[in-house]
C-alpha cells in the first residue's frame, strides 16, 4: 500500500513494516496500509502469521499530531481509520505479533494493544502520552490496556503520561517477550520467530478487549480511582485532560467493552477541542521549531565538541559542569582559589548524591559522571577545550577581563561562551580578537536541571557557532532559544516588567500573597514574589542601580524592593524578604513587610485601593506580552513561539496556557490591547502598547499567524 507501509514474508510470516519517517506517525495511508496487509495475509495461505514493526529508529511513535488542527479546525473528520486497524489486527484468525523498538506511544502501542501479542527490544518504551497533548488515548488505549497491565499501571500510564521501559512493561503483561539484541535486525527475527511459535501452537489467541483477570470490582476499584485523581491533581495541577483520563479509564472497570469505548470517544473529542489541547499542541511543535534558524540551514557544518572548560565553580558554573558531565563531555572546573573551588565541587557531589537519593541516578552512574569533571584552580588545558563558558560574577569589567585571558589561551575554533544573564555579549566580544566565535549560553539554575538554554547571538557571532551551540543543546538535553543581543536577552527583559508590575501592585494595595495566589491559581509553578525571594531580591536591586537606563527620570519605579533590601531582606537566603521563612523554608506573611509597604507608598503619595485579582492578572501577564511584542518587532526573538518555549522552560509559565503569547492569542488580542490601553491611560509611560500589539489587534491578528507570515 502506497510506501508508507511495505509488506514481506519471512519464513511463511507476513511482515507489516510501516515506514514513516522520522517516527513512522499514524499519518494519512499509514492505517490504511497496515490494514491492507492484515488483510492481504490473513487471505494468504503461505503466511501464518503476521508481525508489525516499524522501519528506521522506531516502532509506531502515535497518531500524527499535525492531523489535529485540521480536525478541529473543520478541514477534515476525524475518521475510524485507526479502530478499524486495531480491530482487524485483534480479530485476524492468524496470530498478530508487534514487534517493539524505540517508542510505542500513543495510537502506536493502542495498535500494539490491538495485536495478540507484544515483543519488545530492552531499549524501547511504551506510553500514553496523550494527556500531553491535553487529550486522552482515543483508540480504546483506556480500555485495553486495564485489561492488559491492571489498573493501577493502565492509570499511572494514561493519566501522568510517562513512558515505561520495556523490562516494566514485560513485567505488567504488556509486553510479552524482551528480545535481546540492539537493533532492528535482532528483533525482526525474535519477533518473526516468537509469530511461528505462536501459530504453530494453535490459537485462539488473547485478545485484549476480553481480558478480565486483571480488572477489579468497582468497589475494589474505587479508592484506586480516589488515589489517581488526588495523585493527577498534585503531580498534573491545572491540567484537566489527566482527570478526563482517569474518567476513562474508570469506564473499564465500570461499562462492558463496548460502552467503554464509546465514552472514550465522546471524552476524547471533549478534550481535542479543549483550549488546554490546542495550547499543548502548540507547545510541542513550537519546542521542536525553535531548532529552525532562518538564515542558518539545518545543514550548516557544526564544530565538534569533545570537551569542555568552564570558569567559575559557582552555583551557575557548577550546573553546568554537571550538564557536560551528564552528556558525557569531559570538562574542566575552574576557580580562582582551592577554597572556591572545593565549595563549588562538594555542591556537585551533594547534588549528584541527592538524585541518588531520588532514584534518578544510580551510585555508578554519579562516579562516571564525576570522573569526567576536572577541578582545577589553573589553565592547564584550556588550551585544548572545544568550548570554553565564562560562569563568573554577573559584572561586565571582570567578564571582559575573563574573555581577555580565555582569548589568549584557547586554541583556534573553540567557541567562547559567557553565562550571562543580562549583560552585552557585543561588549564582552570586543575583549578578544575573535568575536566570531563568542556567542551566549544563559543557562537557567540549576543548570543542571532546568531544560532552557537561551543562545545569544551577537553581531559578530558566526553561523557555524550558532549551528553548534543549538546542536550542543540537544546533546545537554537543554531546549536551545536563539535570542538576540538586547538588555536582559528576551527572557529576563520580559521577566523584568512582570516583576515590576507584581511590585506596583504591592504598593498600591495588593497583599504581596494576594499577587502570588493569583498567578499560582492561573498555573504559575510560584508567585512573583515568591520568586523574587528565591532568585534574591539583591539582583534586581543590582540591576537597578548598574542600569540606570532602565528607569529613565519622571518614570515610575518600583521602591518595595529596594525597601525590603535596605531591611536586609534578600529572600529565602536571608530567611526573609516578601516572606518570612520557617526552617523548613515554608512561606509565612510579615507585618513588617505591610507596615513597609504602607510607609513607603504614603511617602510616594502612592493612592491605596481595593486590586481585583484580574487587575492582578492581567497587569503582570500583560507586561509580559507588551514586552514580547516588542521584542518580536525589534527582532530579537524570531518566534511568538520560540518567547512561549522561553517562559514555558525558564519560568514555569503554565504549559497548559501555551506561554505568555499563546495565552494572548486565546484572549484575544483586541481584549488584551484594550486592557494595555486602560492601563497605559492609568499608569502611564510604562504601559505604552507595543506597536505590533496594535497592529495585530486592529487588524484581528494573532501571534501564531504572525509566526507563519515569516
Ligand atoms: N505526529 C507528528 N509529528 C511528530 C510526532 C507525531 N506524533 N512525533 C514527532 N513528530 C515530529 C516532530 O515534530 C519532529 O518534526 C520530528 O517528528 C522528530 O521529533 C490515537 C490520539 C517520538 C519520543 O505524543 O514524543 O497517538 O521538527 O524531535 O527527540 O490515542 O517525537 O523534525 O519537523 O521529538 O527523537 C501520541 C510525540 C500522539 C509522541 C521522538 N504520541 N512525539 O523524539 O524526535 S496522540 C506522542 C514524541 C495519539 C492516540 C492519540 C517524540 C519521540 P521536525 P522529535 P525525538
Amino acid at each position: 500500500m502506497g510506501d508508507l507501509v511495505r509488506l514481506s514474508v519471512e519464513d511463511g510470516v507476513g511482515v507489516v513494516t510501516v515506514e514513516n519517517p522520522p517516527v513512522n506517525a499514524l499519518s494519512p495511508g499509514v492505517p490504511e496500509g497496515i490494514l491492507d496487509g492484515v488483510q492481504r495475509f490473513g487471505s494468504d495461505e503461505n503466511v501464518r502469521a503476521i508481525v508489525l514493526i516499524g522501519g528506521g529508529r522506531t516502532f509506531i511513535a502515535g497518531a500524527d499530531i499535525k492531523e489535529f488542527g485540521k480536525i478541529t479546525s473543520g478541514e477534515k473528520r476525524r475518521g475510524p481509520g485507526l479502530i478499524s486497524v486495531i480491530e482487524a489486527l485483534e480479530n485476524s484468525s492468524k496470530p498478530v505479533v508487534a514487534a517493539i523498538h524505540g517508542t510505542a506511544f500513543g495510537g502506536g502501542l493502542e495498535t500494539a494493544q490491538g495485536c495478540h501479542y507484544r515483543v519488545a527490544l530492552r531499549s524501547a518504551q511504551v506510553g500514553q502520552p496523550e494527556v500531553k497533548l491535553g487529550i486522552i488515548p482515543g483508540a480504546h488505549g483506556t480500555q485495553r490496556l486495564p485489561r492488559l497491565a491492571g489498573l493501577s499501571k493502565a492509570l499511572e500510564m494514561c493519566a501522568l503520561g510517562d513512558p515505561v521501559s520495556a523490562a516494566d512493561a514485560a513485567d505488567h503483561g504488556i509486553v510479552d517477550r524482551l528480545i535481546d539484541g540492539s537493533g532492528y535486525t535482532e528483533l525482526l527475527a525474535g519477533a518473526v520467530s516468537f509469530a511461528a511459535e505462536k501459530a504453530a501452537a494453535g490459537g485462539p489467541h488473547p485478545k485484549a478487549s476480553e481480558l478480565t483477570d486483571n480488572l477489579p470490582t468497582p468497589d475494589e476499584a474505587a479508592p484506586v480511582f480516589a488515589a489517581a485523581r488526588e495523585l493527577a491533581k498534585a503531580k498534573r495541577r491545572g491540567f484537566m485532560a489527566p482527570l478526563k483520563a482517569i474518567d476513562a479509564v474508570e469506564c473499564a472497570v465500570t461499562l462492558p467493552f463496548s460502552e467503554g469505548i464509546k465514552r472514550e470517544a465522546e471524552i476524547f473529542q471533549e478534550c481535542l477541542f479543549s483550549t488546554q489541547s490546542k495550547a499543548l499542541i502548540h507547545a510541542f511543535f513550537s519546542e521542536r521549531r525553535v531548532r529552525k534558524v532562518p538564515d542558518v540551514p539545518k545543514e550548516t557544518a557544526t564544530r565538534e565538541i569533545r570537551s569542555a572548560a568552564v570558569i567559575g565553580a559557582g552555583t551557575m558554573g557548577g550546573g553546568i559542569a554537571m550538564a557536560y558531565a551528564n552528556a558525557g563531555i569531559p570538562v574542566r572546573l575552574k576557580e580562582v582559589t582551592q577554597e572556591a573551588l572545593d565549595c563549588g565541587y562538594a555542591t556537585i557531589r551533594k547534588n549528584y548524591e541527592r538524585s541518588v537519593r531520588r532514584g534518578r541516578f544510580t551510585p555508578e552512574y554519579v562516579q562516571q559522571r564525576l570522573a569526567l569533571i576536572t577541578p582545577q584552580t589553573g589553565w592547564d588545558g584550556f588550551e585544548a577545550a572545544d568550548i570554553i563558558v565564562e560562569a563568573v560574577f554577573e559584572n561586565m569589567a571582570l567578564k571582559k577581563a575573563v574573555f581577555g585571558d580565555i582569548d589568549r589561551l584557547a586554541r583556534p575554533g573553540a567557541i567562547l561562551a559567557s553565562n550571562t544573564s543580562t549583560l552585552s555579549i557585543d561588549e564582552i566580544a570586543s575583549s578578544t580578537s575573535r568575536p566570531q566565535d563568542v556567542i551566549g549560553h544563559h543557562f537557567f539554575s540549576p543548570a543542571n536541571v532546568m531544560r532552557l538554554l537561551e543562545i545569544v547571538r551577537g553581531a559578530a557571532t558566526s553561523k557555524d557557532v550558532v549551528a553548534t551551540s543549538m546542536a550542543l543543546a540537544r546533546r545537554l538535553r537543554k531546549v536551545g532559544v536563539l535570542v538576540g543581543n538586547c538588555h536582559g536577552f528576551v527572557g529576563n527583559r520580559m521577566f523584568h516588567p512582570y516583576r515590576r508590575e507584581a511590585q506596583f501592585l504591592a504598593e498600591e494595595g495588593a497583599r504581596p500573597a494576594e499577587v502570588d495566589r493569583v498567578l499560582y491559581e492561573f498555573g504559575a509553578a510560584m508567585g512573583p514574589m515568591a520568586v523574587g525571594d528565591l532568585a534574591g531580591l539583591d539582583v534586581g536591586m543590582r540591576v537597578r542601580k548598574e542600569a540606570p537606563h532602565l528607569y529613565p527620570p519622571g518614570t515610575r519605579r518600583p521602591l518595595a524592593e529596594d525597601a525590603l533590601c535596605e531591611m536586609g531582606r534578600y529572600g529565602q537566603k536571608t530567611k526573609a524578604g516578601w516572606y518570612r521563612y520557617g526552617q523548613d523554608r515554608s512561606r509565612h506573611e510579615d507585618p513588617e513587610v505591610d507596615a513597609m509597604l504602607k510607609r513607603v507608598a504614603a511617602e510616594a503619595g502612592i493612592e491605596q485601593r481595593e486590586i481585583s485579582d484580574q487587575e492582578i492578572l492581567d497587569r503582570v501577564v500583560y507586561a509580559l506580552v507588551n514586552e514580547g511584542a516588542r521584542i518580536l518587532e525589534e527582532g530579537f526573538a524570531l518566534r511568538a513561539s520560540d518567547i512561549d518555549i522561553i517562559y514555558l522552560y525558564g519560568y514555569g509559565f503554565p504549559a497548559f496556557r501555551g506561554g505568555p503569547m499563546f495565552y494572548a492569542d486565546t484572549v484575544g488580542l483586541g481584549k488584551v490591547l484594550a486592557r494595555v490601553e486602560e492601563f497605559h491611560s492609568q499608569h502611564g509611560h510604562w504601559w505604552r502598547p507595543a506597536s505590533l500589539l496594535k497592529e495585530l489587534a486592529e487588524n484581528r491578528g494573532t501571534f501564531s499567524e504572525w509566526d507563519r507570515s515569516r
